[in-house]
């Protein structure tokens, strides 16, 4: 294994609530959109829900032992707004902080940095009762959650994103429907992504009136457009557009100050209410970008569309693998909009894991991860500020829509019994960072 990044670089692992927690009764949390949507039949596969989960409320002292195993010396996790605040407004939950504070502590204990999400989609069910991200009033809520989270640890973590992937839950939660909290309504999808991205800027500069010395800023799931057909004017379109809501609509408010044109002529009478000083306030200067990549946009008009080669294979999520499109995407984001050091807040991949006694075999993570990484080595060489990497996943856990199915942990959970095995792949991922002669402090 080549030395292909510095000393200083960010190793970690990710992880999200809803996904790992489980205990969803317990310690006086609030119901999110989450346990609302799991729990309605048909929506999720084998109708699984988060309510166990990787039982991570329990067994989180276990956990962090693991990551500090894989000689990881930072850990991204999400706070469960509900958790505590339980109706999104109002008092807060002592209980729940108190178990943050303890994931915090045993962190520090361990030497990992904490780099912590406030909003990775489960948003209290009684906010959604009141309109949910469509309510201009959610913002000012999220808002004081931020700054509540800030007065109480903006000195003890590393980091705080505001939101995880906003087009999610703008477009696969309020236009597509699929996720929670299930929605069909391309307007209401937009005028929450325009409130998700008001919400960051607002909780930015409330976090930093608190005095918080963490580093602040947002992840966005990214990928760059190919057409299907480069010589088709039509696939080109498709591309531009594709571009333009996923990356661009986010990109543009955050660092230019604007909506990209091209988009808001598409939308037409579906684009958002903006009021005046929303887009200032969305350009707050942040400290650091994350970036979540998976995948290429493959953009075809034909009908139906044409698939990618999937020259490089496709994961069990049916998402091609394409690994030069993470150097393409970053170097772009590098010539065009100057970001702040950029971390890879997540990149994986879901395989068809089997457990051999005390074994996983998982070569093809172990190449996807390597790919990868070598895409990551590349955007750096060309002028990319990547200064961080966190593998999704730690653990197998709730994948959404698609339920305890897909596997995208490093290490295999056996929901039966709640036994953790390390795949080859966390092993791979151990050595690899080795190999880097990784000195960061662990703390
Ligand atoms: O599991 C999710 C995660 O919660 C957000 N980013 C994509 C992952 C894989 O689908």
């Amino acid at each position: 294994m080549s030395k292909q990044f510095p000393p200083g670089f960010i190793w970690g692992v990710s992880t999200s609530s809803y996904q790992i927690e489980g205990a969803v009764n317990e310690g006086g949390r609030g119901v999110s959109t989450w346990d609302t949507f799991s729990h309605l039949p048909g929506k999720i596969a084998n109708n699984d829900n988060g309510d166990v989960a990787c039982d991570h409320y329990h067994r989180y002292r276990d956990d962090i032992a693991l990551i500090a195993d894989l000689d990881v010396s930072a850990y991204r996790f999400s706070i469960a707004w509900p958790r505590v605040q339980p109706t999104g407004s109002g008092a807060w939950n002592e209980e729940g902080w108190a178990f943050y504070e303890r994931v915090i502590d045993e962190l520090e204990r361990k030497g990992i940095a904490p780099h912590v999400t406030l909003n990775h989609w489960d948003l209290p069910q009684a906010l959604e009762d009141a309109g949910g991200w469509r309510n201009r009033e959610t913002v000012e809520r999220f808002t004081e959650y931020a700054r509540e989270f800030a007065r109480r640890f903006g000195k003890r973590v590393r980091s705080v994103a505001t939101h995880n992937e906003p087009w999610v839950v703008a477009i696969l939660g309020h236009e597509k429907g699929i996720f929670a909290p299930g929605i069909a309504d391309r307007a209401a999808a937009y005028q929450v992504s325009h409130h998700l991205l008001l919400s960051h800027g607002k909780a930015l500069r409330a976090m930093r009136a608190q005095g918080t010395t963490a580093a602040l800023g947002i992840v966005l799931n990214q990928s760059p457009a190919y057409p299907a057909d480069p010589d088709s004017e039509a696939d080109r379109a498709a591309a531009r557009l594709g571009d333009g809501t996923l990356n661009r609509w986010y990109m543009d408010p955050l660092f230019r100050g604007a909506y990209p044109a091209d988009v808001l002529a598409y939308l037409g009478a579906d684009a958002p209410k903006i009021e005046a000083g929303d887009l200032e306030i969305i350009a707050t200067p942040m400290d650091f970008l994350g970036i979540n990549f998976y995948m290429r946009q493959f953009c075809s008009a034909a009908q139906p569309p044409q698939q990618p080669p999937y020259e490089y294979g496709k994961t069990e999520m049916g998402w091609e693998v394409y690994p030069s499109a993470l150097a393409v995407h970053l170097v772009r984001l590098a010539f065009d909009y100057s970001p702040p050091p950029i971390y890879i807040t997540e990149n994986g991949c879901a395989m068809p894991d089997v457990l051999e006694g005390d074994a996983v075999h998982d070569p093809r993570r172990i190449e996807y991860f390597r790919a990868h990484l070598e895409a990551v080595a590349q955007a750096r060489a060309l002028g990319a500020n990547v200064q961080g990497y966190f593998a999704w996943s730690l653990l197998d856990n709730f994948e959404w829509a698609e339920g305890y199915d897909k596997r995208f942990g490093l290490v295999y959970v056996d929901y039966a019994s709640q036994r953790r095995v390390l795949k080859d792949s966390a092993l791979w991922y151990r050595d690899f960072i080795r190999a880097q002669g990784a000195t960061q402090t662990k703390d």
